[in-house]
């Protein structure tokens, strides 16, 4: 149990972040504080909120609907009697900080303990992981066929968002990306006024928030006949993929051996060192928590993880390949998730 767990390092936890309070409760409203002592559990927030949170009824918590000053004051007295109290460092801001604690005050960082917990799903996080992937699946489906020359980024970003939302996406998991030609060499592209010509690389990446969970996505399709060049890249990412999902499948466990084993595969090809970023991350609450698969990573990946695999190819000012899946291990097997095809499309 979450409570248990985070008690064990200090006598009050107190969650701020988004995630967190979701993962924690049930119901994530702007402005909400949980504190969790022995004692018992509260949920805090003010009267904006109090059809929200009392609708949802977090179990386990006394809620209270408090004004700033009342909030502030529950907080400071459950920080005077408590001995260690456990904060989100990654979180608060120090004005925050500084509002409740003094130098004396003795604080530990419960956001790994956090993690730890958020990165082992439960069936029913599962479950709405695969609707929400299944959501891009569909999304990606329909937006193809208005994959066509003279479209712009911006517009083929509004499509993809409006087919998201229509196949049951509460929002987007984070800002879709869609990238022509050049632009697509940007890992983290922004949509432009870019129009679609015949030669161009069609770089998507994009995810649904379903129930409160997210999916991730990317695919790279080509308008018009592909350059030997573009279907090598293409070719050598596909099979550096290929490459580290076989490696988990055979029951390899090692985040940073997967990466390894991706980053090896585009490196003996012709586009060697043009992998910029790491292979994947873990996909929940958040689009990027643990596990991570990089080459730092010490992670070692384990049964009811969701991560994702994403291996990518970018030549500045020419094109950028990069081929998502989501996948999860269950019960010692790996799954992936998304259905999409992988084979080289032209539209
Ligand atoms: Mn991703």
């Amino acid at each position: 149990m979450y409570s248990d767990l985070l008690l064990k390092e200090c006598d009050c936890a107190i969650i701020t972040s988004p995630a967190s309070l979701y993962y924690v409760s049930g119901v994530d409203v702007a402005d909400a504080v949980l504190i969790l002592t022995k004692r018992g559990n509260y949920y805090l927030t003010n009267s904006l909120y109090e059809v929200a949170v009392k609708a949802a009824s977090p179990s386990g918590f006394e809620l209270l609907i408090q004004t700033r000053e009342e909030q502030s004051a529950f907080i400071k007295n459950q920080v005077e009697n408590a001995a260690v109290i456990g904060l989100e460092y990654d979180h608060i801001t120090l004005a925050w900080f500084n509002s409740f604690f003094t130098k004396q005050d003795k604080t530990v960082d419960i956001t790994g303990t956090l993690a730890e917990l958020r990165k082992i799903k439960s069936c029913e996080e599962r479950e709405i992981i695969k609707q929400a992937e299944s959501i891009v699946d569909a999304a990606f489906q329909a937006t193809l066929p208005l994959i066509k020359p003279g479209i712009s980024e911006k517009a083929l970003r509004d499509a993809l968002v409006a087919n998201l939302v229509a196949n049951g996406a509460e929002r987007t998991a984070f800002d879709t990306i869609v990238a022509f030609g050049e632009n697509a060499a940007m890992p983290h592209a922004v949509p432009s006024e870019r129009a679609l010509r015949e030669g161009d690389c069609v770089l998507m990446d994009f995810g649904a928030k379903y129930k409160g969970y997210c999916s991730d996505f990317t695919r790279t399709v080509h308008c018009g006949n592909p350059s030997q060049k573009f279907c090598e890249a293409y070719q050598t990412v596909l099979t550096a993929q290929h490459n580290a999902i076989e490696y988990l499948e055979k029951g390899g466990r090692s985040a940073f051996e997967a990466d390894k084993i991706a980053r090896e595969t585009i490196d003996r090809s012709p586009f060697r060192g043009t992998f910029t970023h790491t292979l994947g991350h873990g996909v929940g609450i958040e689009i990027h928590e643990a596990p991570w698969l990089s080459r730092r990573s010490k992670d070692v990946l384990c049964d009811n993880e969701v991560f994702t695999i994403e291996p990518g190819v970018y030549l500045e000012g020419e094109f950028g390949v990069r081929i998502e899946s989501l996948v999860m291990i269950e019960n010692g097997k790996l799954t992936v998730i998304d259905r999409s095809d992988k084979e080289i499309y032209i539209v």
